[in-house]
């Protein structure tokens, strides 16, 4: 009886052990866990914003021309044989926008604008191509700098076929601003927003993405607006 006494204490204890363990456990393994709200520890700028919105057509995938059944490629990009170092085109811009504390962002030393007939057409592009590959807003996931950046890739990347002999890159920037009156579609609104710049023979041209509107940089409604530009 004493053994039996002995191994119903020792088993008690045992499964004591194992239902505290299992609570710990539980405890451990409890989520979504909770992180405090920190300040952050770095200066920001306000990169991105509330921007356009507005239901979307279904959206048919790919960009397949059914009328040609080809891949529709865009239109070949024409370049004006006129090269602009950085400080030249910053110089320019300041001269249109007239406005101090303006934050340049170049990567590059040299730029070259583009026709402004391809410009238009490589609009009419992106905008089929929009459609075609459903991109579309969402929220902060695709929002305005998410377009503007994509707009300028895909811009951009146009230069890759053409010989160049210097090293220059097509005169394109993004451009973050305060959207307080309405253009192409999109504000006024609080917070910034981001939409395009792109060089060309009839002077520097906006473009908002989301809508494919243009105007030219002088006549844009936000222009004393702008906080900084971002070019290759
Ligand atoms: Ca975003």
């Amino acid at each position: 009886m004493k053994t039996l006494r002995v191994f119903f204490w020792v088993g008690l204890v045992l499964l004591g052990v194992v239902l505290v363990g299992n609570a710990a456990d539980t405890d451990q393994s409890a989520y979504p866990v909770q992180v405090a709200e920190q300040e952050p520890r770095w200066d920001t700028a306000d990169l991105g914003g509330p921007s356009a919105t507005g239901s979307q057509k279904p959206i048919e995938p790919g960009i397949w021309d059914k009328q040609y059944r080809v891949w529709k490629r865009t239109p070949r990009v024409e370049i004006v044989n006129t090269n602009y170092s950085r400080d030249q085109v910053g110089n320019a811009v300041v001269d249109i926008i007239d406005k101090e504390g303006l934050k340049f962002y170049f990567q590059d030393y040299t730029y070259i604008p583009v026709r402004f007939e391809w410009l238009e057409q490589y609009v009419l592009w992106w905008k089929e191509a929009m459609a075609n590959f459903g991109i579309a807003y969402a929220n902060d996931a695709f929002d305005c700098e998410n377009f503007a950046r994509l707009f300028k890739a895909m811009l951009d990347v146009q230069i890759i076929p053409i010989e160049l002999k210097e090293s220059k890159s097509l005169a394109s920037a993004t451009v973050l601003v305060y959207p307080k009156n309405e253009f192409g579609g999109v504000g006024p609104e609080s917070g910034t927003h981001v939409l395009n710049l792109v060089g060309t023979d009839r002077g520097w041209i906006i473009v908002e993405p989301q809508t494919g509107a243009m105007t030219e940089l002088s006549r844009y409604p936000n222009l004393k607006h702008i906080i900084g530009l971002a070019f290759g």
